[in-house]
C-alpha cells in the first residue's frame, strides 16, 4: 500500500523526534477550556446534621464564588481548604462568604464547628477548573498507543 511505501522512507530518529514533539505539544499546549471568562457564581449550601447539600461546587479558575451557608439544625460551619477562609451559621440563619477561586485543584471544605459524633465527617469538595491534567494524561495515552500501532505497522511493512 502506498502508506506503507511512504513510512519506509522515513528514518527511525525522524519517527522518534516527531513522536517527541507532538507528545510535548499534548503536555505544553495551552487549554483553551480551562480559560473562560470569570464570572460571579452564587451558591446556597444547606447544612444539617452531617452533610452539606450541595456537598460539591464547581467553578472556573478566577470564578468570583459566593457561598450562603444555611444551617437547618445546630450550629454549622464552613471552612474552605487551600483558600483558608470560613463561616459560621447558627441555627435557622445564614451566612455569606465570598472569595476569588484563583487557585486551580480540589479543595475539601470542612465544618469547622463541633456539631456533633459524626462532625469529622461532615465534608464538601471545591472543584476549581476541570481536570486538566486528566485530560492531558488521556492525550499522552492516545498518542502513545498510536505511536506504539504506528511502529508495529512499520516492522510489519519492512
Ligand atoms: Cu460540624
Amino acid at each position: 500500500m502506498v502508506h506503507q511505501i511512504y513510512l519506509e522512507k522515513i528514518k527511525p530518529h525522524m519517527l522518534l523526534i516527531l513522536f517527541v514533539i507532538a507528545a510535548l505539544m499534548m503536555i505544553l499546549a495551552p487549554f483553551p477550556i480551562a480559560h473562560a471568562p470569570s464570572q460571579h457564581r452564587y451558591f446556597v449550601i444547606e447544612a444539617r446534621q452531617f452533610a452539606y447539600s450541595p456537598a460539591v461546587l464547581r467553578v472556573n479558575p478566577g470564578d468570583t464564588v459566593t457561598i450562603k451557608l444555611v444551617s437547618s439544625d445546630v450550629v454549622h460551619g464552613l471552612y474552605v481548604d487551600g483558600y483558608n477562609v470560613s463561616i459560621k451559621a447558627d441555627p435557622g440563619q445564614s451566612k455569606s462568604l465570598t472569595f476569588v477561586a484563583d487557585k486551580s485543584g480540589s479543595f475539601r471544605l470542612r465544618c469547622n464547628v463541633a456539631c456533633g459524633a459524626m462532625h469529622p465527617f461532615m465534608i464538601g469538595r471545591l472543584e476549581v477548573g476541570f481536570h486538566e491534567w486528566l485530560y492531558r494524561s488521556i492525550g499522552l495515552a492516545i498518542l502513545i498507543s498510536g505511536g506504539v500501532y504506528f511502529n508495529a505497522r512499520k516492522k510489519q511493512a519492512l
